[in-house]
C-alpha cells in the first residue's frame, strides 16, 4: 500500500500530495505523513516554497470523523497545523473540490491559499456537534472578522471559493483544469516576487472584536432561535469571544478544551451517528443488484395536494410531467396548485420567473386521456386513499403504459401487494410514499412489494437522488414505517391525556425534547379527520383487549378538524401563527375521562416524554424485526425526515441506546402493571438486552 501522503521537489517547490481515497480525511495516517513531510520539505535547503495538495476529487474533507470518541493517538491536528504554520518555508495549500472542517484549517494554517474556481470551502463542524477545533475559531476570526467568521462557523454551510475570496479567506482562484500546476505557478509567484510568510496567527486587524460584547450576545441569541437545542453553535461563539482576547497560544489552549467538551456529548454522537446513517440508508441489497432504469419523464395521477406536490418535486428537479385528471376542471386545478408552488420557489428565490415560465409550458403537460401516459418511463397514482380507486387506476395504467414503465403507487397504509397483484406486470409496481407538501418534505419511504424488481427499486433510489430526498427502503405493512410507528406513540400520547395530562402540556414536553411541534399540534396541522377516518376503518378489527379513548373522536364530532376549520386542539385566527389553547377541549377530555371513571394523575415532562419515546422505540423494535425497516438506522432516517425528530439526537433508535436498552425495556415493563396489552416489550428488544448488544449492533450487517 503506498503511503498516503508522499512529497517531491519540482525545482524550488516541494510538492506534498494527500492521498487517501475517498475524501482525504485526516486520520492519523494522514495528520503523520502531513507533519513528516512537511518537516522534511522544510528542512530540504533547496526548497524555497511549499505546495500542499491532495489527489482524487477532492481537497481534504476534514479529521476523519470515524476516529471520534475513539483514543486519541499523536500527532493532534491542531499540533500539526501549528507546526506547518510555524515553519520558516513558504506554504501554499492548493484546493480543488471541497476544502471543509480540519481541511480547510490546514489551509487557514497555511501562509497562502489559492482555490479552483469551482471548490467550496467551509467549516462545518458544529453539523457534527463540534467546532473547528484545529486552529478554526482562531485563523477564520482573525483573518475575517469575528461576525463574518462565526456566521461561517455557526451555520457551518460551505461557500463558494469567491465567496471566500470576498472574505479575504482565499488569495488567489484559477480556472485551469490542474490544480497543481497553478499551485506551480502561484508558489513560483509567491518566491519571485519575496511575498512574505504570513501566519494567519499574527493577524491583528480583528482583535479588536473581543470587546463586540453585543455581536456576541446578538449572536448567542440568533443561534440559540436558530438551532434550537444545540450546544455547538453556542460553545463556538464562546471560543471566538474568549480566544479573540488571548495570546494565539492561549487561545488555542482555550479552544482545545472547549472541543475536548463537546467531543464528550452526546449531541455530538448523535449528528455523527445521522452523518453516516445519511450515507448508509441508500445502501440497500436491491440497489446492488438492479441497474436503474431510465428516467426520463414522469406521469402523476392525481393533481389534488399530494399529486400537485409530488408533480412540483419532479419539475423542480427538472424532470417533465404528465398530470392525469378525471375531468377538465380537476386538471385545471392541479395545474393551479403545481404554478402556485412554483410562483413560491420564485418569490424564495429557489428559480427565476423564466425557468418557472419554461418548466410549465414546456415540462408540464396534463390529461383527461391515459393515453397520454404511453411514454412515461414512470408514474406515481397519488388518488383518493381507497383500494378500489387505486386498483382501478392501476388497471389503466396496465392498459396505457409502456412496457418497463414502472407503476408506483403514492399510497401511506394500503397493502402494495394487493395492488400489484391486481394488475398484469406486479414485479414493476411498488410504493413511493410522499409526505406532505411533497415538494419540500425531505423523506420519500420506498416501499418494496413482495414482486418488486431489484432494478424497479433501484430506480426509485435513483428518483430520490434526483428530487434531493431521502429516500428509505419499507416493507409492506400498515402505515409501513412511519406511520405505523407514529399511530403506536400517538396512542400512548393520548392515554396520557385521557390518564390527566393536558394536551398542551404534552406539546410542550415533546417540543422541549427538540421535536418542533407536539403530536396535538401536529393532528391540528394534518387534519384530525384524517386519524378519525382511520379509527374508523379499523374499528371493527380492533382486539377487545386494547384501550380505546373517547375524546379524540369527540372533539372530531364537533367538527373540529385543526387548523383548517380553524379549532381543533388549538384556536386559530386567520394570519397569526400558531393557536391558543382551548378550555372547551379540556371539558371534553374530562368529561370522557370520567366517563371512563379515570382518576387523573399529573405526570412530570420527564416522565410525559420517557412514555412516548418508549412507545415510538417498542413499535419501531417490532418494525426491525419484521423486516419492515432494513436496520435501526432506518428508522432513525424515516423519523429525522418526515416526523421531525431532532437531528443532535441521531435518531429514535440511536436515542435509544444511549438510554440503555435495558432501562427502556425496565420502564415498558412497568407501565405494563397499568396495559399489558399496550406495553408489550418487544421480542428483539429483550433479546439485543439478553445478548448485551445495541440497536446499533444490527446497523452493521
Ligand atoms: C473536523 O474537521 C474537526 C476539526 O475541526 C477538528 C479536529 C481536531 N471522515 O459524503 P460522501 C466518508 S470534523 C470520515 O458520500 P460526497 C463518507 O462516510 C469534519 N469519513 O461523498 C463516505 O463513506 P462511505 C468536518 C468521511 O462526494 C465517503 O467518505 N468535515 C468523512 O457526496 C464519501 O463521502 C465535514 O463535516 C470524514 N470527515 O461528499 C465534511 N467525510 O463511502 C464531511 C466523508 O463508506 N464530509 N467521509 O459511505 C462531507 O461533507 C462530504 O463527504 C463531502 C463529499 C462533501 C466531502
Amino acid at each position: 500500500m503506498s503511503p498516503p501522503v508522499i512529497w517531491n521537489r519540482e525545482g524550488e517547490i516541494a510538492v506534498i500530495t494527500i492521498d487517501s481515497p475517498p475524501v482525504n480525511a485526516l486520520g492519523h495516517a494522514v495528520r503523520a505523513g502531513l507533519l513528516e513531510c512537511a518537516l522534511a520539505a522544510a528542512a530540504d535547503e533547496a526548497v524555497k516554497a511549499i505546495l500542499i495538495t491532495c489527489a482524487g476529487r477532492t481537497f481534504i474533507a476534514g479529521a476523519d470523523i470515524r476516529e471520534f470518541g475513539k483514543p486519541l493517538v499523536e500527532p493532534l491536528l491542531p499540533d500539526v497545523i501549528n507546526q506547518i504554520e510555524a515553519l520558516n518555508k513558504l506554504v501554499v495549500a492548493a484546493i480543488h473540490g471541497t476544502a471543509l472542517g480540519g481541511g480547510f484549517e490546514v489551509a487557514l494554517g497555511s501562509h497562502y491559499r489559492i482555490a479552483h474556481a469551482t471548490a467550496k470551502v467551509g467549516l462545518p463542524e458544529t453539523r457534527l456537534g463540534v467546532f473547528p477545533g484545529a486552529g478554526g475559531t482562531q485563523r477564520t476570526p482573525r483573518l475575517c472578522g469575528a461576525e463574518v467568521a462565526l456566521r461561517i462557523m455557526g451555520p457551518g454551510a460551505p461557500m463558494a471559493a469567491t465567496q471566500a475570496v470576498k472574505h479575504g479567506l482565499i488569495d488567489e482562484m484559477t480556472e485551469g483544469d490542474d490544480i497543481r500546476s497553478a499551485g506551480l505557478a502561484y508558489c513560483q509567484k509567491l518566491i519571485e516576487t519575496k511575498a512574505p510568510i504570513r501566519r494567519s496567527s499574527e493577524d491583528t486587524a480583528h482583535l479588536g472584536d473581543a470587546k463586540n460584547t453585543s455581536l456576541f450576545e446578538t449572536l448567542e441569541a440568533e443561534f440559540a432561535q436558530k438551532f434550537k437545542g444545540e450546544v455547538a453553535p453556542q460553545q463556538c461563539v464562546r471560543s471566538v469571544r474568549e480566544g479573540l482576547a488571548l495570546p494565539f497560544a492561549e487561545a488555542i489552549a482555550n479552544e482545545r478544551k472547549l472541543f475536548l467538551e463537546l467531543m464528550d456529548t452526546p449531541q455530538r454522537e448523535g449528528l455523527i451517528h445521522a452523518f453516516f446513517s445519511d450515507r448508509q440508508v441508500s445502501k440497500i441489497p436491491e440497489a446492488k443488484i438492479g441497474q436503474a432504469r431510465p428516467l426520463n419523464c414522469i406521469g402523476v395521477v392525481g393533481g389534488g395536494t399530494m399529486g400537485a406536490g409530488i408533480a412540483t418535486a419532479c419539475l423542480l428537479a427538472n424532470i417533465p410531467v404528465v398530470t392525469i385528471e378525471r375531468d377538465q376542471a380537476a386538471l385545471d386545478a392541479g395545474r393551479e396548485r403545481i404554478d402556485a408552488a412554483l410562483v413560491g420557489a420564485v418569490k424564495r428565490g429557489k428559480m427565476t420567473q423564466e425557468h418557472k415560465d419554461a418548466l410549465m409550458n414546456r415540462s408540464w403537460s396534463g390529461s383527461t386521456d391515459y393515453a397520454a401516459l404511453a411514454d412515461v418511463d414512470l408514474v406515481i397514482e397519488a388518488v383518493f386513499e381507497n383500494m378500489d380507486v387505486k386498483k382501478s387506476v392501476f388497471a389503466e395504467l396496465d392498459k396505457y403504459c409502456k412496457a418497463g414503465a414502472i407503476l408506483a403507487s403514492n399510497t401511506s397504509y394500503l397493502d402494495v401487494d394487493e395492488i400489484a397483484a391486481s394488475i398484469s406486470r406486479p414485479k414493476d409496481v411498488l410504493g413511493l410514499h410522499f409526505f406532505s407538501p411533497a415538494h419540500v418534505m425531505k423523506l420519500l419511504e420506498v416501499v418494496v412489494a413482495k414482486e418488486s424488481a431489484n432494478d424497479v427499486v433501484a430506480t426509485a433510489f435513483a428518483l430520490a437522488k434526483k428530487l434531493r430526498k431521502v429516500a428509505v427502503r419499507a416493507g409492506v405493512c400498515d402505515g409501513f414505517i412511519g406511520n405505523r410507528i407514529l399511530g403506536n406513540y400517538l396512542k400512548c400520547a393520548y392515554y396520557m391525556v385521557e390518564d390527566g395530562v393536558s394536551p398542551y402540556q404534552l406539546d410542550r414536553a415533546v417540543k422541549a425534547f427538540g421535536y418542533p411541534m407536539g403530536p396535538f399540534e401536529m393532528g391540528d396541522l394534518a387534519g384530525l379527520d384524517i386519524g378519525w377516518a382511520t379509527r374508523k376503518r379499523k374499528a371493527d378489527t380492533l382486539d377487545p383487549r386494547e384501550r380505546t379513548v373517547a375524546f379524540i373522536d369527540k372533539i372530531c364530532e364537533q367538527g373540529w378538524f385543526g387548523q383548517k376549520t380553524g379549532k381543533g386542539f388549538y384556536a386559530y385566527e386567520k394570519g397569526v401563527r400558531g393557536g391558543t389553547e382551548r378550555p372547551e377541549v379540556l371539558a371534553i377530555i374530562e368529561a370522557s375521562r370520567a366517563e371512563a371513571s379515570i382518576t387523573a394523575k399529573s405526570y412530570s415532562d420527564e416522565e410525559i416524554v420517557e412514555r412516548y419515546l418508549s412507545a415510538l422505540i417498542n413499535e419501531a423494535a417490532n418494525v426491525i424485526e419484521e423486516g419492515i425497516a432494513l436496520r435501526p438506522l432506518d428508522v432513525d432516517q424515516t423519523s429525522l425526515y418526515g416526523y421531525g425528530f431532532p437531528r443532535w439526537r441521531g435518531g429514535p433508535m440511536k436515542y435509544a441506546d444511549m438510554v440503555g436498552l435495558s432501562k427502556v425495556v425496565e420502564n415498558i415493563e412497568r407501565y405494563a402493571k397499568e396495559d399489558d396489552y399496550f406495553w408489550r416489550a418487544a421480542p428483539l428488544l429483550k433479546k439485543l438486552v439478553a445478548d448485551h448488544r445495541n440497536f446499533d449492533s444490527l446497523n452493521q450487517v
